[in-house]
């Protein structure tokens, strides 16, 4: 058979269990640091901290490695101010307007969110994350992506946490409904927004809500310790 990639030795780091337990205790301790944060500092942040992060959300793996993601990075006062208020209309129809059903607004109401998102326009960067749905091939026939949403979760994982591995701060931002992002980032119809990151370091007054992690034993169920099998 033809192979489309050839296949080559993957021969990935291996350690003792001493330094593995080690390294993941590090790790864990470093992503359990991250905060979402809603104040941000104007100070700027280099380009090239961006990319990286890009970098690290590319190489999450896709439904059949069709890499569904595309990343909008968006510098400029101008363009920033749009999107707050484009986001603001939006949030007050939801807020004000009564437009998030009472159930979304009581699990909302410990976090005190409102539709000020002035932090769009005090960041130095916004990146939007846009889901392809499918690609269009020079012949202009679709390519159906699949795993689209898990695939792109997946990067975004990646891409806040090597934000926050910088020393950035970020927010998984959803604007409802965010189809003005189409229009601001001038994307083509196969991709959708997906998530709207602010991306800057944290104001030194910042607060965040004082939130607990489920514990492990809500978050990790051992099935075969249940069993006696392990
Ligand atoms: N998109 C709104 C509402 C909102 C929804 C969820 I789920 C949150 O975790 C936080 C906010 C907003 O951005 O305010």
């Amino acid at each position: 058979m033809e192979h489309q990639y050839p296949f080559v030795p993957y021969r990935p780091e291996r350690y003792d269990p001493e330094e593995m337990i080690k390294r993941g205790s590090e790790f864990y301790a470093m992503v359990d640091r991250r905060r979402s944060v809603r104040f941000f500092s104007d100070e700027p942040v280099p380009y090239e901290c961006v990319e990286l992060a890009v970098r690290a959300a590319n190489t999450a793996p896709s439904g059949a490695h069709q890499q569904p993601w595309k990343f909008v990075a968006i510098g400029d006062p101008e363009t920033k101010r749009r999107v707050r208020e484009a986001a603001e209309d939006e949030e007050r129809q939801n807020y004000e307007g009564g437009r998030l059903p009472p159930e979304w607004r009581e699990a909302l109401a410990p976090l005190e969110t409102t539709s000020d998102k002035r932090y769009l326009e005090v960041v130095p960067w916004l990146v939007v994350c846009f889901a392809e749905k499918y690609r269009v091939r020079p012949d202009g026939r679709r390519v159906k992506h699949y795993y689209v949403n898990e695939s792109v979760g997946i990067a975004c994982g990646l891409f806040i946490t090597a934000l926050h591995a910088m020393g950035l701060s970020t927010l998984t931002h959803t604007p409802n409904p965010m189809a003005f992002l189409t229009e601001i980032c001038e994307r083509p119809a196969n991709e959708r927004p997906y998530i709207l990151f602010p991306i800057g370091y944290a104001a030194e007054d910042a607060e965040v809500p004082d939130l607990n992690r489920k514990p492990l034993d809500e978050a990790l169920v051992n099935y075969s310790a249940k069993l006696g099998l392990s």
